[in-house]
């Protein structure tokens, strides 16, 4: 399979070059609702109620003299084949240096996203990554979501300890994500209850001089939900106004430019079929789900369009073209679904431009 090959080797070839990192406060984030919109209560209620556990390391003075640089996973539970699309911030304490694994990749994806095609962006002392199924069968699954390797610093002493942390970020084109193919209420919840409830953050720390050496790996639920939970409201209370305010714009934009579209393209067709395409806004590029972002869910989106119309005789439409040829080619394939996917990386890490600017700036 041509497709399991390229997807494969996305997933393998991975990722982040170390250039211009941003800090989180340069970030536009905003209206951070990692409730997804969702009250408390329709949260608890939600079927999936998937996890994301940052490794909490526990090290000995005598480890610590001996080795500086130390794995840290994260790793997703009670989620098995239930997600196609995935972003998060991850950040560390400053003191903290990640350390590439090869040239130019600082973070390995796991067994959970080997089905995946992912990319992924630096931050000042974090990352971003994002992954994208290519159909609905080709989920994410159980296990090690990513791996990165972090240095100690030189003073690292008995009793330091240092953060780990998965923050919920929202931004003007791009939002975090954990949700299914369809994006349907089920994924929604499931999205809301992990970025609510289903984040444990890790750290890695140093004991006292006197005990012994011993190296565990812990995981305490209830501890890192409270941090998790109050570093959102910090973001959410900060840019509420901002980000409304020009989502509102964008999405009235889209809905104008595409009612042309679409009455030019039921003038051809039949009366009935009339109907039903007046009542959807044709999509803009890069925006096949037509909700107004281009991300993960979009490059599946894209990705599954790609592998069918590879499998089958017919040629793509116009309107295809129009939505999902990210790159100008008059092709659809996987590259396309790859610009999304960059472009999602960026725009969750600073980068503050459209979709169109951002594919002017890369020359398509
Ligand atoms: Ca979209
Ligand atoms: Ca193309």
């Amino acid at each position: 399979m041509l497709l399991k090959k390229i997807i494969s080797a996305v997933c393998v070839a991975l990722l982040i070059t170390m250039s211009t990192p941003v800090t989180q406060n340069s970030l536009t984030a905003a209206d951070a609702a990692a409730d997804n919109g969702f009250t408390a209560e329709e949260i608890e209620g939600s079927a999936v109620k998937p996890k994301l556990t940052v490794d909490s390391l526990e090290l000995t003075p005598e480890e610590v003299r001996e080795q500086k640089v130390y794995t840290i996973n994260i790793t997703v539970s009670d989620s098995m084949d239930k997600y196609t699309a995935v972003g998060i911030h991850v950040y560390w304490d400053s003191r903290l240096t990640i350390v590439p694994q090869d040239d130019d990749m600082i973070v390995k994806c796991g067994d959970a996203i080997e089905k995946l095609m992912i990319n992924a962006s630096p931050l000042e002392n974090g990352f971003f990554a994002a992954a994208a199924a290519t159909s609905e069968s080709f989920t994410g699954t159980d296990g090690v979501m990513y791996s990165f390797d972090l240095r100690l610093p030189d003073d690292a002493a008995p009793g330091d300890k240092f953060d780990i942390s998965i923050i919920y970020e929202e931004g003007k084109y791009a939002d975090d994500l954990f949700t299914d193919f369809n994006n349907d209420s089920e994924g929604k919840l499931m999205q809301a209850w992990l970025f609510t409830k289903g984040i444990t953050n890790g750290y890695i720390s140093i004991l006292p001089d006197t005990t012994t050496s011993t190296t565990t790996t812990t995981t305490t639920t209830t501890t890192t939900t409270a941090t998790s939970t109050t570093t959102t409201t910090l973001i959410s209370t900060a840019t509420t106004t901002a980000s409304s305010a020009s989502s509102t714009t964008s999405s009235s934009s889209t809905t104008t430019s595409t009612s042309s579209a679409t009455s030019a393209s039921t003038t051809t067709s039949s009366a009935s079929a009339t109907t039903t395409v007046s009542t959807v806004p044709a999509a803009a590029k890069g925006d096949p789900n037509n909700d107004g972002l281009v991300d993960a869910r979009d490059a599946s989106l894209t990705l599954y369009l790609y592998a069918d119309l590879s499998s089958s005789p017919r040629e793509c439409t116009a309107e295809e073209l129009q939505i999902y040829d990210a790159n100008g080619n008059e092709k659809i394939e996987a590259v396309d679904a790859s610009i999304m996917l960059f472009y999602y990386s960026e725009a969750s890490s600073g980068y503050t431009g459209s979709f169109e600017q951002f594919l002017k700036e890369q020359g398509y």
